[in-house]
């Protein structure tokens, strides 16, 4: 063994060792419970920095920890290379999306190898291959003939000069980044995927998801956005017409002074036409378009209205209220028309005020008396039931539903529920994707591409920044074909599929990457899933996590799989901060992987990145802590060093311990030693299994060492009791196999140095004893003015202040020496405290 610590060195050696012993491929066939450990896959963009690889890193740990424990796991790895990030990247830095994408996967997997990460790369999935994608197309098809896929006309962000749709990226303070010409919204046909049909499926679901972080699903839960009302009808004066509106609070009805339509519901322009307010409000649903919606629903924004001289009729009460359209009802939700309550709602209370509208109380709160006069905050808690005919005194909980009940039973409303999740649009009008396997033809309308077509392949003829709607429309060769019906000329479509398509069902094709006569083999899949970790960033919590749920429900529907939910146990990771910002290459903030592989090499990197902190908080990243790190696994070194190297007679590393150290003799402190290790195993152990907190582990294996290094120190150049060389041969055999998750090359290189063989990673995890965790006790005597009070029991080693403290917190102590100064206190440990009272005090 070489004296100095030297990664540069051994970090190559192991990793070119451990791919000619095949050590990361999966192992089928075996009898070990599997364990499927999935790191979120990155989507090439070419440099991963150490903000990204925190993911890794813990996944990596975490594998190679269950791998040692006896699992057989699964840890793959693949790139989520196909949609716009790529696109964009590529364009800019003028390549071929293609020639980008796969020169960023080679650029991005020696990253990843230089690091160490343990990845089954025989398993590599990449989505931008035809292989990968055809299954998408697949799927597309599947869900066309049930109907969860379907056209529709949605908007899309449009550049009149460019003449091309931008992605929402592109967009930059209402500007094209291209060009900076103002975006207009157009109405184009796109395809959407109907997840709203499992909209109560994926609420219910969550529930069964009981190892995943309590505040993913409540974004979850909130995106869904379940909502129990009544969709209750209006009658527009005069006519046979009548006007639906969604409601949660059925029992303010009687408060309902007016009703406000959303500007571009249909009816709202009718209306309007009707009152010779058509330019008024074609200019008003203009303005209203540029206020992004979540805005326009919010209380912040400023509430501007029409009345359309038009009335509608409370079906509660036979009242004639004004019919107004105004900013803050949105066309997207429920039916995009509400009754306005000003009394207990705030948005229509502002709304009121500003056009001198009535406002109503209908329901009081408990020891209170609201007036409409003075109202400036809208009651929107419970209270009873006034100014409500029949219903009045009752409490306005129990009023949703009597109100219900009465419109039910009038034909004037209907119990409803509502979502706020609405149906995907997977159309991408952009070149990097997917081509949508339909095909137009006169004839024969929407015709599907059949399955034994797919791949519809992507062509490379195409103008990725030509004028028009889609790039595929610019290579003929692909737009025009024949219809696979009526064998005449037809159109391909020209959308392509979004980015988060593909990472719908990626971690479904890593449990058979080559499968080619289906997206999965099905007993793969049913051997692997679901998994068992899932590693990822809290950005992915609603959008990517919910698409997976949806595609898995979907399949099993299709009968493609036998499970609900696709992750079993999910874990968000913090972000990396530097400088007081996320890191990212576009706040320059970056520190790659490779400069700290260079300077102190991939261990230290991996400890590094872990140490900063619990790993499901945020953490600010600190150039010093690199070097403590670092010189922890030198120091571990040298202890390795030195105990190889001690002559003869004095304490050094025993190969054969493992037998010898039942029978064995050793001194106080060798026993405190070997204490010592069996708590770390258990403690690294628990914290690993438990909460991944990586960060303790390893403070906990840093004590160890240093433990380990004093007591060698200690005892260098004295001659030595044998047992102690057995417990230290113990300590530093433990400290290597619980390093190898984390630092698994030097580990496998100490390892071989001790004279073993093959890698850390085969071995399994160290196994504490609790017998020896358990601290020795001293029981000491105590006695007050040389009488004796009772006994104390502590753990051996106690420091005499902590004694003194417990004695005189003693009941029976306290007995004896209340009223009296207390004089003296001798400790004598580990036999005796004495307490020497004085005189009663004042
Ligand atoms: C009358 C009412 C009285 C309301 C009251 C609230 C309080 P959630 O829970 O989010 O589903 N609303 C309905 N459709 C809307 C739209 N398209 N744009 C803007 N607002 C809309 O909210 C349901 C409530 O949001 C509905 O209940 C409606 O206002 C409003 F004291 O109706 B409520
Ligand atoms: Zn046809």
């Amino acid at each position: 063994m070489q004296s100095r610590y030297n990664a540069a060195e051994i970090e190559p050696k192991w990793q070119a060792r451990w791919q000619q012993m095949d050590l990361f491929t999966t192992r089928t066939g075996s009898d070990a419970t599997k364990f499927y450990c999935l790191d979120m896959y990155p989507y090439p963009s070419g440099e991963l920095h150490m903000g990204h690889m925190r993911n890794y890193i813990l996944g990596d740990v975490l594998a190679r920890h269950k791998t040692m424990t006896g699992f057989n796991v699964l840890h793959p790895m693949g790139w989520d290379a196909l949609g716009l990030p790529s696109e964009l990247a590529a364009v800019k830095n003028q390549m071929h999306p293609r020639e980008w994408t796969l020169n960023c996967i080679s650029r991005m997997r020696e990253q990843f190898d230089r690091l160490g990460i343990s990845y089954d790369w025989s398993r590599e999935v990449n989505t931008c291959l035809p292989e990968y994608y055809r299954w998408d197309q697949w799927f597309f098809l599947k869900f066309f003939e049930k109907g969860l896929a379907y056209r529709a006309l949605a908007p899309v962000n449009w550049c009149p000069s460019c003449e091309t749709v931008l992605a929402n990226e592109q967009v930059i303070q209402g500007a094209c980044e291209r060009c900076d010409t103002p975006v207009v919204r157009k109405e184009l046909e796109q395809w959407f995927y109907r997840i709203t049909a499992y909209a109560d499926r994926l609420l219910e679901d969550l529930s069964s998801l009981t190892e995943w972080p309590e505040r993913v699903l409540a974004m979850q839960r909130n995106w869904i956005g379940r909502s129990q009302g009544v969709r209750i009808k209006f009658a527009v004066g005069g006519r046979n017409e009548f006007i639906d509106c969604f409601t949660t609070r059925a029992d303010t009805l009687f408060g309902a002074t007016f009703v406000v339509l959303a500007p571009e519901n249909p009816l709202t322009m009718d209306l309007a036409r009707r009152a010779g307010k058509e330019a008024q409000l074609t200019t008003f649903i203009s303005r209203c378009r540029s206020q992004a919606a979540a805005l326009r629903a919010g209380e912040e924004i400023q509430k501007e209205g029409i009345f359309l001289d038009a009335y509608a009729v409370n079906p509660a009460n036979g009242k004639r209220i004004p019919i107004w359209t105004a900013n803050y009802v949105l066309m997207e939700y429920g039916t995009g028309a509400i009754m306005a309550v000003p009394a207990h709602d705030q948005r229509d209370l502002e709304f009121a005020r500003q056009y001198d509208l009535p406002v109503r109380i209908v329901i009081q709160p408990e020891g209170e008396e609201l007036t409409e006069g003075s109202l400036t905050e809208a009651h929107v808690g419970e209270g009873v039931m006034v100014n409500s005919g029949q219903f009045s005194g009752v409490p306005s909980e129990k009023g949703k539903d009597a109100v219900a009940d009465f419109l039910e039973s009038k034909g004037a409303g209907e119990r409803e529920v509502q979502y706020r999740l609405r149906d995907w649009c997977i159309s991408r009008q952009k070149y990097w994707g997917a081509p949508i396997p339909i095909v137009y033809c006169d004839q024969c309308g929407i015709v599907p591409v059949p399955e034994d077509q797919l791949p519809v392949l992507l062509p490379s003829g195409a103008d990725l920044t030509s004028k028009g709607a889609a790039p595929l429309a610019s290579d003929p060769t692909f737009l025009h074909t024949t219809c696979p019906r009526c064998r005449r000329p037809a159109r391909r479509e020209t959308d392509t599929m979004g980015t988060f398509v593909y990472s719908s069902w990626y971690y479904l094709r890593f449990a058979s990457p080559h499968c080619n006569d289906a997206p999965f083999d099905r007993d793969a899949v049913r051997h692997w899933l679901p998994v068992d970790k899932y590693v990822g960033g809290i950005e992915h919590a609603i959008l990517h996590l919910l698409y997976a749920r949806f595609f898995t429900k979907a399949f099993s529907d299709l009968g493609l799989v036998d499970f609900q939910e696709p992750f079993r146990n999910l874990f968000t990771q913090g972000m990396i901060y530097r400088h007081g910002a996320k890191m990212s290459k576009s706040k320059g903030n970056v520190v790659t992987p490779d400069e700290i592989c260079d300077k102190f090499g991939a261990d230290t990197a991996r400890l590094f990145i872990l140490f900063l902190g619990p790993p499901e908080q945020d953490t600010e990243w600190s150039d010093q802590g690199i070097e403590g790190c670092h010189r922890f696994l030198n120091r571990l070194w040298r202890l390795a060093y030195d105990l190889l190297s001690s002559k003869e007679g004095q304490v050094r590393y025993v190969p054969s311990w493992r037998e010898e150290i039942a029978k064995a003799q050793f001194s106080a402190e060798a026993k405190e030693l070997r204490r010592k290790v069996h708590q770390t195993i258990r403690k690294v152990a628990t914290d690993i299994e438990q909460r991944m907190h990586f960060n303790t582990a390893i403070s906990s294996l840093m004590e160890l060492t240093n433990s380990a290094v004093s007591f060698l120190d200690r005892s260098q150049g004295l001659p030595a009791n044998p047992g102690d060389s057995l417990v230290l041969s113990e300590a530093i055999h433990n400290l290597v196999l619980m390093l190898s998750p984390f630092a698994p090359h030097v580990a496998d290189e100490i390892w071989e140095s001790l004279g073993q063989e093959g890698s850390t990673y085969r071995q399994p995890f160290p196994k504490w004893e609790e017998s020896l965790t358990v601290e020795e006790m001293w029981t000491i005597v105590v006695q007050v003015d040389g009488r004796f009070r009772d006994r104390l029991e502590v753990p051996a080693g106690t420091d005499t202040e902590d004694i003194r403290q417990s004695a005189l917190n003693l009941p029976r102590v306290q007995r004896h020496t209340q009223g009296k100064a207390i004089r003296q206190v001798i400790v004598v440990p580990p036999k005796l405290v004495n307490v020497v009272t004085g005189n009663r005090t004042a």
